[in-house]
């Protein structure tokens, strides 16, 4: 079997671990028999209900011709898949149900484009798959996806939607940062006032900080706790857990526009803080008080109740300090706690999240700010301020998932010219997400294993739509799921090139989807 790449005719994205082609193609007919061992179940349920109306073709139980013969075999292991493509038709052998299932998005690439819509175009029959044995599985297993959905509210379709998206490119972690200081996203049935309140602001800002218009439009949303469960269910038949994200004890003026008395009351008038309706870092921080820590478990618990996940985000960046240093409720608790300053108020803060969590068998993971004042026993990092944050925690036994904002913001611009339709001045490329590492070189083998996994993420303070949103993610999101899922070498030696090659067709696909990317050439007038 030869290295991927060899063959680049089928232009993987991303790439396969191990390709090997012989030349000569299968014809599929319009019935094709199906069959599908124990565990195979779902990738069976995802080829009838979302490949066959794309194709045009009945996968039946007794059609004639190649078939498609789906397995598990443990000993392949976890996530990876072994595919088969003879004059017999396809055989896909997974490791477990997920390996299954990455296997059918593989098997969706070596089709032409058009098996991407929802419904055939004319011509598209007869489809054809090329004489391949593919051996491949992820080099992590945390590839993420954030989307902030409390700055512009994304309706729960384009969720929906983002979810397909990733299953296509073998990524398995949707990170919903549902709440922010300009809105709270999910129904919390104890706390209406979350939703009926938080969800809604009267104008935004224009622009992140120069601009000093607003647009004095009302923006909001939510998601009902249906809403919430339809999409963990649809992320769950792709094999995509969703992590909620609710940022606690910064990022929360909603909440607090909702429940004045989650703020701190003593030094600021909360009641009259609306949901906030400019970016940046934000003084109206929660109050630190035992009311505080009641208010959020609460709140965790229903969310507990639909999110079956290991992980719970709870945010703990960006909390700026200056409230509780003047709040003599938030000082009497440094005292009462014996921890040494505002600081170790957060880190007790989280530490009681922590523990919550774990005594109902889950694990909390936040931005790396929560290393500040020590990090909680069983906390995992989202290292966004650079490496340095993931490279302690992981040094020091903690699970770390890697975005650093450097490198996979997708907010962030992907090219210098005037033309780009994005406000943040800073670029990053398709080709320097391409050549993204996750893994920092000072960690040794040992601490290595630590770094879980990867995610590029997107705050959506100037995207405020569901296409800006596109034209942000793709096609950086390709490249960030190649870094994520491929054994790439180090990035001065990835073979960027063969990327590029290989996203000319990945475009048709992208088309066909009927994504908004960014087009290679730059906006189009
Ligand atoms: C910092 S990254 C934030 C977000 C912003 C982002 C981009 C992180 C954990 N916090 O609140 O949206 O910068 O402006």
């Amino acid at each position: 079997m030869g290295a991927a790449g060899e063959d680049d005719r089928m232009d993987l994205i991303p790439q396969a671990r191990l390709v090997r082609t012989e030349g000569g193609s299968v014809e599929l007919g319009s019935r094709v028999r199906l069959e599908a061992g124990a565990g195979a179940e779902g990738a069976a349920r995802w080829m009838r209900t979302v490949l066959a109306p794309a194709l045009g073709v009945d996968f039946d139980a007794d059609a004639d011709g190649p078939a498609v013969r789906l397995a598990v075999d443990p000993d392949l292991g976890p996530e990876a898949y072994r595919l088969t493509v003879t004059p017999d038709g396809v055989r896909l052998t997974g490791g477990d149900a997920q390996g299954v299932f990455w296997g059918t998005q593989t098997v969706r690439q070596l089709l032409a484009p058009a098996a991407y819509r929802r419904a055939p175009s004319p011509g598209a029959a007869p489809w054809t798959l090329p004489v391949c044995d593919i051996a491949d599985r992820p080099r992590f297993h945390w590839r993420g996806f954030m989307l902030d959905v409390a700055r512009h509210f994304m309706p729960k379709d384009g969720v929906l939607r983002h979810l397909d998206l990733m299953a296509a490119h073998k990524l398995n972690v949707l990170h919903l940062h549902l709440t922010d200081d300009q809105g709270w996203r999910p129904e919390i049935t104890r706390y209406p006032r979350l939703t009926e309140v938080g969800a809604w602001r009267h104008r935004t800002k224009v622009g992140l900080k120069e601009s000093p218009l607003w647009d004095e439009r009302p923006h909001g949303g939510y998601y009902t706790q249906d809403d919430l469960r339809e999409i963990v269910a649809y992320a769950g038949s792709r094999h995509i857990t969703v992590v909620p994200e609710i940022d606690i004890p910064g990022h929360s003026q909603a909440a607090i526009a909702a429940y004045p008395e989650l703020g701190n009351s003593d030094v600021v008038d909360t009641a009259a803080l609306p949901v906030l309706d400019h970016w940046g870092v934000n003084p109206n921080v929660l109050a630190p008080t035992e009311a505080t820590l009641r208010f959020y478990e609460g709140v965790l618990t229903e969310l507990l109740d639909i999110f079956p996940g290991t992980f719970v985000h709870i945010g703990g960046d960006e909390c700026p300090k200056e409230q509780w240093r003047a709040s003599p409720t938030a000082q009497a608790r440094i005292a009462e706690l014996g921890v040494r300053d505002e600081d170790g108020l957060q880190s007790a803060l989280i530490r009681h999240f922590d523990r919550w969590l774990a005594d109902r068998g889950r694990r909390l993971i936040g931005w790396d700010e929560i290393l500040e004042g020590g990090l909680a026993p069983g906390a995992a990092v989202s290292s966004w301020q650079g490496y340095a944050g993931g490279v302690a925690a992981a040094k020091a036994g903690h699970d770390v998932v890697m975005c650093p904002q450097s490198q996979v913001y997708l907010d962030w611009r992907q090219a210098p010219g005037a033309d780009e339709p994005v406000p943040i001045a800073h670029v990053r490329t398709l080709e320097d997400v391409y050549r993204f590492e996750p893994v920092p070189a000072e960690l040794t083998a040992a601490e290595a294993e630590h770094v879980i996994g990867t995610q590029a993420n997107v705050w959506t303070e100037v995207l405020d739509s569901p296409r800006a949103v596109d034209y942000a993610v793709y096609p950086r999101l390709a490249a960030l799921a190649e870094v994520a899922w491929s054994p790439l070498p180090p990035p001065a030696e990835r073979d960027w090139a063969g990327f590029e090659a290989r996203m000319r067709t990945h475009y048709a696909r992208l088309d066909a989807l009927g994504v908004e990317y960014r087009p290679p050439g730059g906006p189009r007038p």
